[in-house]
């Protein structure tokens, strides 16, 4: 009687907190960790990654897309970094939409957690930890550079946006309480990635941190875990980063494993695209390739670009944020409105509603999945 009277007591927590998750294709949620400068080499030879390899899915050909870390972060959410080459304080017009517009109108929660930001949507450029939170020297570890969501006016404008992004705190508080969002991409501080310290002091950490996030039972719901760095720390060769693939949503079957398919931070915007069916935003996330645990589920095809061979991504190509002037461009330019993503799906409706002005313009967006960097510039052409 009693057995029978907590196990409906469970069922019916369960079912309340369960209530309002998506459910996705090959998972139902999706946390991305980012670490910072390493290259690929260094980090599969490093003992506490090693240590995490035998728990997920190495993904071995994931370039980032420029030096320095800024733009990688920024296109991971936006589909596009807009030849930006440096790590100062941006500003990205409000008729540029992100992954939230996409995961919003799906009832898809989000949230950004950045260790040591000092308050909920803050702005400034950099600040203090608290003294808990690790500020041995006082100087800078929460950066705005490596936080994506707040450059981004159609994030920024709005309050209630604002609200999701939170530091670490409020992470361990979502976690305790089972209510961690759907999408979730969060930066460890100055010295926990690894910026300011090691390669293996900010492994060591992403080892304790994500202890409790890969026992049994630590999620109710399918989560892909996702540990990756922003940038490779050699500029003088191809942007080659480590990404590993952890969580409940890896099949024990793939522990350990390696998957070959190549991959840039738009591969993030396409995954979920694919994996929610969601539209597309219409820049590089459409064409990118969808991580293989899940393209293997839905039956979406992946291809290399057609200019692997050539892929440096070490100089960022040239767009309205690039302070080079001789690749300066003016504009931001408009998403293609004819591309169907791999969610299956054409460009979202607000989208298209909001750039139908420039619906004959010229776009570099193809929906090839072509990969461009500094010394081979996208090309404008006419939609379709
Ligand atoms: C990290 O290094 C930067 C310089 O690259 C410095 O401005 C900042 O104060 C350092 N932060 C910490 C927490 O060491
Ligand atoms: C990649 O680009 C950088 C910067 O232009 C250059 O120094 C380097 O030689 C290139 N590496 C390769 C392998 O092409
Ligand atoms: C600026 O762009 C030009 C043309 O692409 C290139 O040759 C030059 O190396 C760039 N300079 C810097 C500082 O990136
Ligand atoms: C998008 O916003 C920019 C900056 O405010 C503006 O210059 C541009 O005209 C806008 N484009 C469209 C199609 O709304
Ligand atoms: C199809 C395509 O974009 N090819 C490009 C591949 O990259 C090289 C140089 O990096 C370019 O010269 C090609 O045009």
């Amino acid at each position: 009687m009693l057995t029978l009277r907590l196990s409906l007591l469970v069922g019916c927590f369960l079912g309340l907190s369960v209530a309002g998750v998506v459910p996705g294709r090959a998972f139902d949620r999706f946390i991305s960790i980012w670490l910072e400068n390493q290259d690929l080499d260094k980090v599969v030879a490093d003992d506490a990654f090693t240590d995490l390899k035998r728990f997920g899915i190495l993904q071995t050909r994931y370039y980032a897309h420029t030096h320095p870390s800024q733009p990688n972060y920024l296109a991971a959410i936006g589909g596009d970094y807009w030849g930006l080459d440096h790590d100062e304080v941006v500003r990205i017009p409000s008729n540029v939409s992100t992954i939230v517009d996409l995961l919003e109108p799906s009832k898809i929660s989000w949230r950004g957690y950045f260790e040591g930001i000092p308050g909920p949507g803050y702005m400034g450029k950099a600040s203090v930890g608290l003294p808990d939170n690790q500020s041995p020297t006082g100087t800078w570890d929460y950066v705005r550079k490596h936080n994506p969501f707040v450059s981004y006016d159609s994030v920024n404008n709005d309050g209630s946006r604002l609200l999701n992004v939170l530091s670490f705190d409020e992470f361990q508080d979502d976690f305790a309480a089972g209510v961690v969002p759907q999408f979730v991409m969060m930066s460890p501080n100055m010295l926990n990635d690894g910026h300011n310290t090691s390669l293996d002091y900010a492994t060591n950490w992403a080892r304790e941190f994500l202890k409790p996030l890969l026992t049994d039972g630590a999620f109710a719901e399918k989560t892909l875990i996702q540990l990756t760095y922003d940038e490779a720390e050699d500029y003088s060769q191809p942007n080659r980063i480590a990404s590993l693939l952890m969580g409940n949503a890896v099949p024990k079957g793939l522990w350990g494993s390696t998957d070959d398919t190549f991959y840039t931070h738009f591969s993030i915007l396409s995954t979920m695209e694919n994996n929610w069916g969601l539209p597309n935003l219409g820049r590089f996330d459409v064409g990118a390739n969808v991580f293989k645990l899940v393209a293997e589920v839905t039956g979406y095809t992946n291809s290399d670009p057609p200019n692997v061979s050539r892929v440096n991504n070490s100089v960022s190509y040239p767009g309205p944020l690039n302070r080079n002037h001789s690749t300066k461009l003016t504009a931001f330019p408009p998403p293609n409105l004819k591309l169907e993503g791999a969610g299956g799906r054409p460009i979202l409706k607000e989208i298209a509603q909001t750039w139908k002005s420039a619906s004959k313009s010229e776009t570099p967006y193809d929906g090839s999945g072509i990969v461009y960097d500094g010394d081979n510039s996208p090309i404008y052409r006419g939609q379709g």
